[in-house]
């Protein structure tokens, strides 16, 4: 018992200095500054209100998310946005692993519907899609990734830190405003561990089969919602006719959720009315 006694203190030092040895080592192993935005989509077939950022790890243990942010400036680089500024980290950090950041609508518009890593604070506004820069940063500032839309129209700055991108210089811009119409998103290019060269030459367009994945490497293909139903239009065969008559009483007779046309939940007289009104209309 002594000798335990006598070397109960030395072994808790020793254990501290351990320790604290292994919190230096994996926070010099553990960062974020090695990243790439891979995907960038700002609407929805015109829906601004849904929104995407897909970051990619350049290297392994680039997940401490923690220390960086993304943030969105104007034509002329100016009035920045925060977009997100990151609280926590991820757990997934091998070399290739994605960040999924979305907007509140963005979820329910995939198949299957997304589970993002991060919800933006602040979306992308309009009036930036026909220029502007979208960067990764640390929270003091140093830009690590930078994607500049608009071709000339973009005039802000486009330099960044050497990490990720040899001369530093992320521009010239892709050509073109932000593709808004169907799905649509800019893609990078690369494979995993490339750096950038230029954004013009780096990115590309993708509209169809537009796909974004989180940390735990979970895909979600975008969809387009569901054309509003024609109700004049019963069956929906472009015509107004007495085949529409028909299908609507067939499902209104049977109580059936498609002949509740007025959308209050009940199948009633109400709904003979509206159908009506606009059958007669001959709009939908
Ligand atoms: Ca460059
Ligand atoms: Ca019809
Ligand atoms: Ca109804």
């Amino acid at each position: 018992m002594q000798s335990y006694a006598q070397t109960g203190p030395f072994t808790l030092t020793r254990a501290l200095a351990l320790a604290s040895a292994c919190a230096l080592t994996q926070s010099s192993l553990a960062s974020f500054h090695v990243m790439q935005i891979e995907q960038v989509m700002v609407s929805l077939d015109g829906d601004n209100t849904v929104q995407a950022i897909q970051l990619r790890m350049r290297s392994s243990f680039q997940n401490q998310l923690q220390f960086a942010k993304l943030v969105v400036r104007n034509a002329q680089g100016l009035n920045p946005i925060t977009v997100v500024d990151f609280t926590t980290g991820v757990p997934v950090s091998a070399s290739g692993s994605r960040i999924l950041v979305v907007s509140p609508n963005f979820a329910a518009n995939c198949n299957p519907t997304a589970v993002p890593n991060f919800t933006m604070t602040n979306l992308i506004p309009a009036s930036y899609f026909a220029a502007g820069r979208l960067s990764f940063e640390a929270d003091g500032g140093t830009v690590y990734w930078s994607v500049s839309w608009g071709g000339a129209a973009y005039t802000g700055p486009q330099t960044g830190d050497f990490t990720n991108d040899s001369n530093g210089n992320f521009g010239p811009a892709i050509a073109g405003a932000f593709p808004t119409a169907g799905t649509s998103a800019y893609r990078f290019s690369g494979t995993a561990t490339a750096a950038s060269t230029t954004n013009a030459a780096d990115y590309r367009t993708v509209t169809s089969n537009v796909t974004f994945t989180n940390n735990a490497g979970n895909s979600f293909v975008v969809v387009l919602p569901p054309p509003p139903r024609c109700v004049g239009d019963y069956n929906q065969d472009g015509g107004f006719d007495g085949a529409d008559v028909e299908a609507f009483f067939v499902d209104w007779e049977a109580g059936q959720s498609d002949a509740d046309v007025n959308e209050d939940g009940g199948v009633d007289g109400g709904d003979v009315e509206v159908f009506f009104t606009r059958w007669e209309s001959g709009s939908c």
